[in-house]
């Protein structure tokens, strides 16, 4: 099979039209992560006046650009050869390090090397299994043989955001050999337990068939489009909001919660070692956000009482205060703001934090959803990293360190706030 091509297709920026009333942008979502009608929302329409990223195909152009004009949006050329990109995306074709985006075989052949390398502190694991017949790999990072608790690193979920993977084994290298004061601290205070990959069959399709592939690889009976997206496919409030019954949007649901066999079997190891777990982390790209669940709806989390107390206990603050409801959970928005100031250091980069269904739109089925609902544990995360759209998900490699960099900064800031805020609450098991 050939390669899929992107050819002359362009990324456009416009501004969500300032008339329409922001429920019907939202509702609009599933149609705009698909490719009905030919255009492609890279990033869907967040609510009112919020910027949009739209590929426009070749044959497309003078309709689009003709359409703006008439109904007076502004829109900029962000991309105007994705296929350039895709062949340009690699700076250096190094089979290691992280300036360069490594395969499937690379990434696991770099995990196994660990445990050679590192017997005493890298254990690797099965995580899950594939619809194509692979392992879904992890390893677990633990210094020392007194137990910590556990904080869980998901990456890669959707295949064709290769930042996520890139990062997330960025991390895992830090946290091994730094040198840094405040990483070693963090490194030591817990366990980590890393799958940089969450769905390998996409992650292979997208250096061997369609570098912007996102979903899993299972075949749709009745139809001729593959695959469902992997973080709306989670037994928690599945299908509620913000996710597709149609095989061929790019947010479909599957046939049933757990349909696919990489969230099943995921989902059992995760459950396997919930007591051994206080936090988890999720990475995805793109457009800087670090967010919090729920994703399925905009109401209070379970937690939220005791997030409440918990937050303004450790303030010292007196106990009779208004409290703004929309805040959510106050110790992950706490976590959040010291987190994405810190990440800002560095270079400059903005992130944006809050909510996840406010803050980007509404999903459910997502792993965060799933691990706050299910498992209960008090701290999850999810991190659309870089860029805002000037390279989107074909970030140029020379982007990796930086990235690892700064979400490393941000995770000292994240985890030196949890510990002041009470959290991990019980040593593990
Ligand atoms: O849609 C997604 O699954 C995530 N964005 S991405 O562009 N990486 O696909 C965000 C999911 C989490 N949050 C909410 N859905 N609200
Ligand atoms: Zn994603």
């Amino acid at each position: 099979m050939l390669p899929q091509r992107h050819d002359e297709e362009v990324s456009i920026e416009k501004l969500a039209e300032k008339t329409r009333k922001e429920r019907k942008i939202k509702k609009r979502h599933d149609t705009y992560k698909n490719r009905i009608s030919g255009y492609w929302y890279w990033m869907p329409p967040k609510g009112l006046n919020e910027r949009v990223d739209i590929v426009v195909p070749p044959d497309h152009v003078g309709e689009f650009t003709g359409a703006m004009d008439v109904v007076g949006l502004d829109y900029e050329v962000f991309i105007d050869d994705i296929q350039h990109l895709i062949d340009n995306q690699n700076s250096s074709e190094e089979k290691e390090g992280w300036t360069s985006y490594h395969t499937l075989e690379q990434i696991n052949e770099w995990m196994s090397s660990l445990g050679r390398q590192y017997p005493e502190k890298v254990e690797s694991f099965e995580a899950g299994r594939t619809y194509e017949n692979r392992t879904i790999w992890g390893f677990k990072l633990s210094f020392g043989a007194r137990p910590r608790p556990g904080i869980f690193i998901e990456g890669g979920i959707h295949a064709c955001e290769w930042i996520s993977p890139a990062t997330v084994t960025y991390l895992a290298n830090e946290l091994l050999t730094s040198e840094d004061a405040a990483v070693r601290h963090l490194a030591e205070s817990y366990d980590w337990y890393f799958v940089p990959i969450f769905n390998p069959d996409g992650y292979a399709y997208t250096h061997e068939h369609d570098r912007l592939w996102r979903k899993t690889r299972s075949p749709q009976a009745n139809s001729k489009c593959t695959g469902v997206d992997a973080n709306r496919n989670w037994d928690y409030k599945w299908n509620v909001s913000g996710a597709s019954p149609e095989p061929c949007s790019g947010i479909y649901a599957g046939t049933r919660a757990f349909s696919e066999i990489e969230t099943l079997t995921l989902s059992e190891y995760l459950y396997s070692v919930k007591d051994k777990l206080f936090a988890y982390l999720a990475f995805h790209s793109y457009s800087q956000l670090l967010m919090y669940p729920y994703s399925y709806t905009t109401g209070n989390l379970e937690n939220f009482e005791e997030s409440v107390r918990k937050f303004f206990i450790s303030y010292h603050r007196v106990s009779c205060l208004f409290i703004n409801l929309s805040f959510y959970d106050l110790t992950q928005r706490a976590m959040s703001r010291r987190a994405v100031e810190a990440l800002a250091q560095r270079y400059g980069t903005q992130f944006e934090f809050g909510n996840a269904a406010e803050t980007i739109y509404l999903a459910s089925g997502c792993t965060i959803d799933w691990v706050k609902g299910v498992l209960g544990l008090p701290i999850v995360f999810i991190y659309e990293l870089r860029d805002q759209g000037n390279y989107g998900f074909l970030l140029p490699a020379d982007q990796i360190i930086p990235s690892g960099q700064e979400v490393m900064d941000s995770l000292v800031a994240m985890f030196d706030e949890a510990a002041r805020l009470g959290y991990p609450k019980h040593p593990p098991l």
